[in-house]
């Protein structure tokens, strides 16, 4: 009996212990080494190898999970019960998240490589003076195009998308703002536009485009561009740059009646568990070596004036994936337009989809 209440009470003083150290190595207060960082992005954009150089450079073990659009990743921060410790929204996300308190104020002091930034790209209206976000990649939205496979179309301007020479033709990348935003950009209106009858006749005009439409989809639209299985797809610019990276007869263009300009930043969310790595984490790929490539691996368009250097000049002076100030002047990023207005574009887009069954 004596060796069984012994027993129990080492037991009792292993478990209890157990619960300390797990405690202590959860605690948001920092680094506790050999630990974890859960790392929440965008499918497709990172190379792979940085994470292996990060984890060996730090020990610290990285934890990967991905989304494919900025509406999957909110709803899963905002649900609660994850853990991540770096996330990468875009601009109109951060500021909603922001608003929402689900972010972690950041240590510059932490970030050194910073400076590597260029300033274009830093304090922006989203997130003034980079108190929540660090630039990542930034692009646009626009059409990849088979010339071989669109009975000599060209594309100018988004209603090209309407011609009846398109039918089943054309793929749509699977986010709310982007496809609602190509139905308001085609009738003259902006991106951001609130107006509940212009919302309405978008959403008519991309119900008449249904019959062009042969799917819209995640990160596989890369691979079926790619592959020819469709002649045309609206898409970001980077996913346009790796296809055409696969399929050299593919071009890009942004039509001219407007699109969108988007910046992905690094946020940590307010669950993180890993403060002290997930900074060490930024500061890793604001690195210019690294940061190059990054955008060399995935396709995307780095803010690292320093990683420029780096990026052979047929990719850093490619116009259509960094395009000019006069370009870029004219394009327009995605505002928060409030917790009812986002949810009310969600909705639109799910009706245009349900439209297509
Ligand atoms: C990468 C998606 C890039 C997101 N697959 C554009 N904001």
């Amino acid at each position: 009996m004596k060796q069984l209440v012994r027993m129990f009470v080492v037991v009792v003083v292993v478990a209890v212990g157990l619960m300390y150290l797990t405690a202590y190595l959860n605690s948001s207060q920092g680094y506790t080494g050999g630990n974890t960082l859960t790392i929440y992005n965008w499918g497709d954009y990172i190379d792979p190898e940085l994470i292996a150089e990060f984890e060996e450079e730090t020990g610290i073990k990285v934890i990967y999970q991905t989304f494919d659009s900025n509406e999957a990743m909110l709803t899963k921060i905002e649900q609660g019960g994850t853990t991540f410790d770096i996330s990468i929204p875009s601009e109109y996300a951060i500021s909603k998240m922001k608003e929402e308190g689900l972010l972690v104020p950041l240590d510059k002091s932490k970030l050194p490589n910073l400076k590597h930034i260029d300033p274009a790209f830093l304090n922006l209206s989203f997130d003034e003076g980079n108190e929540y976000s660090i630039p990542y990649f930034w692009g646009t939205v626009g059409v990849v195009f088979n010339p071989d496979m669109v009975d000599g179309l060209t594309f100018n301007s988004w209603e090209d998308l309407w011609d009846p020479r398109l039918r089943n033709k054309i793929l749509l990348l699977d986010g709310a703002r982007e496809v609602m935003g190509m139905g308001l950009n085609s009738l003259g209106y902006s991106l951001n536009d609130t107006e509940e009858s212009h919302l309405q006749e978008a959403k008519r005009k991309l119900n008449r485009l249904t019959p062009n439409v042969k799917a819209i989809v995640g990160d596989e639209i890369k691979m079926l561009l790619a592959g020819e299985e469709a002649a045309v797809g609206l898409v970001w610019s980077g996913d346009a740059s790796e296809i055409m990276g696969e399929n050299e007869k593919l071009d890009y263009v942004v039509p001219s009646e407007g699109s969108n300009l988007w910046f992905d930043n690094m946020v940590i969310p307010r669950t993180a568990r890993n403060i002290e790595g997930a900074h060490l984490f930024m500061n890793f790929m604001l690195d210019p070596e690294v940061a190059a490539r990054n955008a060399e691996y995935v396709g995307y368009s780095t803010p690292n004036a320093k990683a420029l250097e780096f990026l052979p000049e047929e990719i850093s002076g490619d116009e259509r994936f960094y395009p000019s100030r006069e370009l870029t002047g004219k394009l327009e990023v995605y505002e928060n337009l409030g917790k009812r207005m986002l949810a009310h574009y969600n909705e639109l887009f799910l009706e245009f989809k349900m439209h297509r069954k």
